[in-house]
């Protein structure tokens, strides 16, 4: 062996060392950045939105140094994770996705299910029908996350109008005896009019673990958009909110009426001779008659030509509304012919 050879091997253990101490320095710093990004889940993917959203507005709290780190954090984060820190450029799914991970999906999915009901495509639900779900349930949550005393094991129920009455579950997860109080706050949904407002303390025993809150659903047979209200948890007796993400819970009404579509029945033509004294035009009402709906009417002539009807010498001019009550499918509108000494 020569004597280079040698000092080349020697070299090379060096160029070893050298190259393990830069990939533990790598290694390190990107373990850190992981637990950076860790700290954001701390907010809710709800809580980033609005409150990014609030910032971009304007409306945010001015010169709260608190509120402007938790709004860097945020923005850090989807900038981190979306690639932009513009809040109206990300998309909500998306957003959930990264902050509560893929396990939410399902969950999303339902989600998107209910908010297309505002779009018009909604769960089909028949008048009557009694459908209880229970959609985003608390394990889901990191227990530091949670309230350590009280909380809600679902987090959003959704529950047909139809339904009469919902029982909301509330653990005592430590068994000691106390108490705590519930009560609903409106969003969408408000109490008296979409469901009866509940108040009430829970009083729990000794090893009682879990108790229910009952909340009356109102039915009628009016449209709506499905709508959501909320359930809250407050100590007891200082009626402060608990803190925690397990001690909100809300629910979704979803509407079974249908109110159907408004149609002439001849859509074509209603042929009318000259010589009569009325023409009758026959309004329906189709693919389902729940609540009351109105239409107006108005005549208008097809032009100014001396070939079309005109109003004031051919037919009397004639505007209204129709009002089709609660199961009404048919009404009819009556438009008076004026005779003409030239009949045409
Ligand atoms: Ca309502
Ligand atoms: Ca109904
Ligand atoms: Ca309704």
């Amino acid at each position: 062996m020569e004597v280079w050879e040698a000092w080349v091997t020697f070299a090379f253990f060096w160029i070893l060392v050298c190259c393990c101490y830069v990939a533990d320095r790598i290694k390190a710093r990107t373990s850190t950045k992981k637990e950076e990004t860790h700290e954001i889940y701390e907010y809710s993917a709800m809580e980033i939105f609005r409150t990014l959203v609030k910032e971009k507005q304007g409306e945010g709290p001015k010169g709260d140094p608190e509120h402007e780190e938790k709004v860097q954090k945020m923005k850090g984060f989807i900038k981190e994770t979306m690639k932009t820190d513009q809040i109206d450029k990300v998309d909500m799914d998306d957003l959930k996705k990264q902050v509560e991970g893929e396990g939410m999906l399902a969950r999303m999915k339902y989600r998107r299910q209910v908010q297309n009901a505002f779009s018009g495509k909604r769960p089909a639900i028949a008048k009557g029908e009694v459908m209880k779900q229970e959609h985003e349930h608390a394990d889901f949550i990191e227990d530091k996350f949670k309230n350590e005393n009280y909380g809600f094991n679902c987090l959003h129920y959704s529950v047909s109008e139809a339904s009469g009455s919902l029982k909301v579950m509330v653990v005592n997860k430590r068994g000691t005896a106390g108490s705590v109080r519930v009560v609903t706050i409106d969003a969408e949904a408000k109490a008296g009019e979409d469901y009866e407002k509940v108040d009430t303390i829970l009083t729990f025993n000794q090893g009682e673990k879990q108790k229910f809150v009952e909340v009356v659903i109102k039915d009628d047979d009016d449209w709506e958009p499905d709508e959501d209200f909320y359930m809250q948890l407050y100590h007891h007796p200082s009626d402060e909110e608990l803190v925690g993400q397990d001690t909100k819970t809300r629910i979704t009404i979803i509407d079974d009426d249908k109110p159907g579509q408004i149609y002439f029945q001849e859509s074509k033509a209603v042929t009318a001779l000259a010589t009569e004294r009325e023409c009758e035009v026959v309004i329906e009402r189709r693919n389902g008659s729940d609540g009351v709906v109105t239409v107006d009417y108005v005549t208008c002539e097809l032009d100014q030509s001396s070939q079309t009807a005109c109003a004031g010498i051919d037919f009397e001019h004639a505007k209204g509304t129709l009002e089709f009550k609660q199961g009404e499918t048919e009404k009819t509108i009556t438009i008076t012919i004026l005779q003409r000494d030239d009949v045409e």
